[in-house]
């Protein structure tokens, strides 16, 4: 059944992290989201969470980029149309160059309303399944911190630990972590820090136990990665360079990568995401869900991503309390026995609070 799109709203959301996200890209403080509410003509509201930093450190985009986009170029794109199908989105902003993020903010949350119209939740609607969801977590923090870090969500229950890495850490202290934690699958996200100068370094890590490494090279370093998969056993998986589907398709045409990682709002939307685990699918490529030190709505869009039964690797799913003292949605997330329970609400299945 159409809907048409009533109004179209936009809340800025800041809060400061717990504790400082350190990557070799970035430090991470704070964080600033803009959370798009869409109503339709029955007075359904759908959310999406636009999850940009405030610097182009991770995508080209910022949130004040992003804002400019969505208020002035997709608001009026989008208002009073009529869509019959969510997918109608893309096409329609298909006239506006890049920004994918800032669509994929708006994008998600016509997903959300139309889930919400069929009465389903979102992962039915997306074509997952009811199981709980296994969660990871990040570990961007000093490396003196990551010993004590690894305990801590160990005893949490988590069944995956992503290590953010660069060429100089040191690899013995890695290598005993994950020898002390055999049931613990280890992911190592270098932010593309190494390059053909260092190559043989990060052979190095071949051998430290690490069931992946995440983005060794810069994003347009198709070359190097292949040579990467090719020269390393463990398994390579490309984040930053899979920002469409046509990257994707290069990925597997160039023998880049054996892993990707989906994010929703670098892809543009789920639009754009469906199609590239769809590709991902039959070509054997792994899949994960990765997080973007974001809120409970982009984590709802997230869950229901990984519910697919095409995604077999542990996403990036903590627990709403691991960055925040308190998340933006009801009830909370949480993780329990190592996996997170999907919601048998509506929709994103949380009630969202924008006030502080
Ligand atoms: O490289 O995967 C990344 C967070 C922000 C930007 C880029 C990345 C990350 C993470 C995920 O590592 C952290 C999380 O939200 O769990
Ligand atoms: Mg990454």
């Amino acid at each position: 059944m159409a809907i048409t799109i009533k109004d179209i709203q936009l809340t800025t959301i800041r809060r400061s992290l717990k504790s400082p996200f350190k990557s070799v890209l970035q430090q991470v403080n704070e964080r600033e989201v803009i959370i798009v509410t869409v109503t339709g003509d029955s007075g359904i509201y759908g959310y999406g969470e636009c999850v940009a930093f405030e610097t182009p450190w991770y995508t080209e985009e910022t949130i004040s980029s992003c804002y400019f986009v969505i208020k002035t170029v997709l608001v009026p794109l989008l208002t009073k149309k009529i869509i019959q199908r969510p997918e109608e989105v893309w096409e329609l902003f298909q006239v506006v160059k890049g920004n994918r993020m800032a669509k994929a903010a708006v994008e998600m949350a016509v997903w959300d309303l139309f889930a919400k119209q069929q009465q389903q939740p979102l992962w039915k609607f997306v074509g997952g399944t009811s199981q709980p969801v296994p969660a990871g977590i990040v570990i961007a923090a000093d490396h003196s911190h990551i010993k004590e870090l690894v305990a801590q969500a160990s005893k949490v229950g988590y069944q995956r630990i992503k290590i953010k890495i660069h060429p100089n850490i040191d690899l013995s202290m890695l290598k005993s972590i994950i020898r002390d934690y055999p049931r613990i699958q280890f992911f190592a996200d270098a932010n593309g820090s190494f390059h053909a100068g260092n190559f043989n370094r990060l052979k190095d890590f071949d051998d430290v136990g690490f069931t992946l490494i995440e983005q060794p090279f810069g994003e347009k370093e198709w070359i190097l990665h292949a040579q990467a998969k090719s020269e390393l056993t463990t398994k390579i998986c490309l984040d930053e360079s899979i920002s469409s589907l046509e990257d994707a398709q290069q990925m597997i045409d160039r023998k880049a990568g054996d892993i990707v990682v989906l994010k929703i709002s670098r892809l543009g939307g789920w639009t754009e995401t469906l199609k590239v685990v769809e590709l991902c699918h039959n070509h054997s490529i792994g899949m994960w869900v990765g997080g973007m030190i974001e809120f409970g709505v982009s984590k709802a869009h997230n869950l229901a991503l990984a519910s697919l039964p095409d995604i077999h690797y542990t996403g990036d799913f903590s627990a709403s309390t691991h960055f925040w003292k308190k998340d933006i949605i009801e009830p909370e997330i949480i993780v329990e026995y190592g996996k997170v329970r999907l919601s048998t609400q509506i929709g994103i299945g949380y009630a969202v609070s924008l006030n502080e």
